[in-house]
């Protein structure tokens, strides 16, 4: 299956590696790293050489506890980068945000697809998002990224989660986005426990199943510190593990910073997994 994304397109026939670009001075990973158009379209390059099919641009952090970004200095941030990647790269550009106004934006600068981690909820998104006409993901949060971690609650995460997304799916379907052009995330680490993240990866088949193309962004994330005490800087095979486990269970896109690792495991994951009976 082919996504048009704005002219390019993204093959979900096969897993793929979304590469994570974060122009932010204060993403919990890469915070700081990438903010110049320079360092980001070198950054983006080597991912693409590294095979990511897509990447993800995002100007505000939603690490848990990070600050809402206004409006222009969202805009000043990412829109650079989204036209000199989509002018010099061969693949899609997605764009991670929550505000209406950047997606329109992001969208007439080149991008393909719209990465919404709040679901299209905000005022007017559903109908900015229908009009553009491009692929969105849609991702589950419970609270907001300020307060998200503070108490987290729910009696049956996987249920709730998967009841989520679909409604959200419909209410997006009926504000005129086409089914063909949704993706869902379960959104780990936003607004769960690690033991939240667990159960929702080890039962992720219940939301592959939906008949939507799924999207995981496990890479780094605090579930693998919480479980191994590792720092950020020291979670790559661990989170590479995970990604495996979500692809196994029929997750199209990982959502990762460490691009080539990711994309030579789920390659082989999916050579076993694809073994005729
Ligand atoms: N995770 C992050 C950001 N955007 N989008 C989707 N669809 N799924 C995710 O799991 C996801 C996401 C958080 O990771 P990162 O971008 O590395 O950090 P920050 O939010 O601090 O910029």
């Amino acid at each position: 299956m082919l996504l048009d994304c704005a002219g390019k397109s993204l093959d979900l026939s096969q897993p793929q590696v979304m590469g994570v670009l974060n122009v932010t001075p204060d993403s919990f990973s890469d915070g700081g790293d990438f903010f110049s158009t320079d360092a980001a379209l070198e950054r983006a390059r080597r991912m693409v050489e590294e095979g990511a099919a897509i990447i993800d641009v995002g100007g505000e952090s939603t690490r848990p506890g990070a600050q809402p970004v206004p409006l222009e200095e969202e805009l000043r941030r990412v829109l650079p980068v989204i036209e000199a990647l989509h002018r010099s790269l061969p693949v899609p550009v997605s764009i991670d945000t929550r505000k209406p106004q950047v997606m329109r934006a992001a969208v007439a600068a080149g991008a393909g697809l719209i990465n919404d981690v709040n679901a299209l909820r905000a005022e007017g998104a559903a109908a900015v998002a229908a009009d553009l006409g491009v692929p969105v993901c849609l991702m589950h949060m419970q609270g907001e990224p300020q307060s998200m971690q503070t108490a987290p609650r729910y009696t049956d995460v996987v249920d709730e989660v998967i009841g989520f997304l679909l409604d959200r799916a419909e209410a997006c379907i009926a504000a005129g986005v086409a089914r063909q052009r949704i993706l869902l995330d379960p959104g780990f680490g936003f607004g769960k426990t690690a033991g939240h993240n667990l159960r929702l990866l080890r039962y992720l088949d219940r939301l592959t199943a939906q008949g939507y193309p799924v999207l995981v962004g496990l890479s780094r994330k605090s579930l693998i510190g919480q479980i191994l005490d590792l720092p950020v800087d020291k979670r790559l095979y661990p989170g590479v593990a995970l990604a495996v486990l979500a692809v196994w269970q029929g997750a199209a896109i990982v959502r990762s910073h460490d691009v080539r690792e990711t994309r030579e495991a789920i390659r082989m994951c999916r050579a076993v997994r694809d073994v005729q009976p």
